[in-house]
């Protein structure tokens, strides 16, 4: 059942990239009442003031988009703070929305959820089913925690909190610092930096064998919006139906986008991280939706957004 346009909704993170979509897909769905804080105005981990703020607003709706995210160096280099951070964040909404009685919780997880093992496309019935990928072991449990702790307040309490797990998300706003930085927003910036400099090669980490699926985040944001209105159930739900690349294939489409010619070379020093993860999306493409930007039009959105916004 949809839910009321009317209905105070709390986009925790709305400064994210993710939340930024959130916002944009839920006033374009006709909601009237949303409402975020920063993380200056307001520190999700802290407990207290997160309960002082939920107390004080009462949002009937709670979307759980504030995480501390990164690629797999941040992952791999501070296990510690994405545990930490993810399940501080978590724990406090969570709860807190249960203290209000809020009527609907949205949590967003992760595509790391899944074991580094599993078979491919990821279906939802194999999460726990095996080992998980060690660079991002840290996020992974929290957010597998996150999941965990919605199906037990669903089943202790009835509460409706439901889990989406959003396959790798590009798209407007995304975090282009080197050193955090996800593989899209990293290979543009490097591209377009070596191409402005003149630079004769530029670095690529791993082996550039692994395949990512890539979705751009107003199609998740879409499917989350989707999944607010028409689904109700504790099992968590894939978001995905992107694009399917290697690594060295990204390469090659980002060097023609922002027209760099150079040498590439390939540090495998660095990390691979999964081999592979694809989302089975037959859920929910059975349910009705599907997403609808093409790759190279994401693709090209996303540059015009680096160069308006970081070059
Ligand atoms: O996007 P990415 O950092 O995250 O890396 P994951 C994807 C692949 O691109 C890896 C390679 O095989 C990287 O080694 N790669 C090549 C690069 N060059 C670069 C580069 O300059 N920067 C980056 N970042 N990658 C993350 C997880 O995994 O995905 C998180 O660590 C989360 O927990 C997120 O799940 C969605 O897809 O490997």
């Amino acid at each position: 059942m949809s839910l009321p346009r009317d209905s105070k909704v709390y986009i925790a993170g709305h400064q994210g990239m993710v939340g930024r979509a959130l916002w944009r897909a839920m006033e374009t769905a006709g909601f009237t009442k949303l409402i975020g804080r920063t993380r200056a105005e307001l520190d999700l981990r802290d407990p207290a003031a997160t309960q002082t703020f939920l107390a004080a607003e009462q949002p009937e709706v709670i979307i759980i988009a504030a995480a501390k995210v990164g690629g797999i160096e941040a992952n791999r280099t501070q296990p510690a703070d994405f545990f930490f951070d993810n399940q501080q964040i978590q724990t406090n909404l969570i709860h807190g929305a249960h203290r209000l009685g809020a009527r609907k919780l949205l949590f967003l997880g992760s595509s790391c959820m899944y074991p580094r093992e599993a078979a491919q496309p990821l279906t939802e019935s194999a999460l726990c089913s095996g080992p998980l990928e060690p660079t991002n072991e840290g996020y992974a449990t929290a957010k597998l925690a996150g999941w965990k702790m919605c199906q037990a307040y669903r089943q202790q309490h009835g509460h409706d909190f439901i889990t989406a797990i959003p396959t790798n998300l590009f798209g407007l706003f995304d975090h282009y610092e080197p050193g955090r930085s996800h593989v899209i927003p990293a290979l543009i910036a490097k591209y377009h930096q070596a191409k402005a400099e003149g630079t004769a090669s530029v670095t690529n980490w791993g082996s550039g064998a692994p395949q990512r699926e890539f979705l751009n985040v107003d199609d998740a944001a879409a499917g989350c919006m989707f999944l607010l209105d028409h689904y109700s159930k504790a099992d968590p739900i894939n978001i995905a139906g992107g694009t399917e690349l290697s690594i060295r294939e990204l390469n090659e489409q980002i060097a023609a986008l922002t027209t760099y010619s150079g040498a590439v070379e390939w540090d495998t020093e660095k990390p691979d991280g999964m081999p592979r993860k694809l989302l089975d999306d037959s859920r929910l493409q059975a349910m009705g939706w599907a997403p609808k930007m093409s790759f190279a039009d994401g693709l090209e959105q996303a540059y015009a957004d680096y160069c308006e916004r970081v070059a």
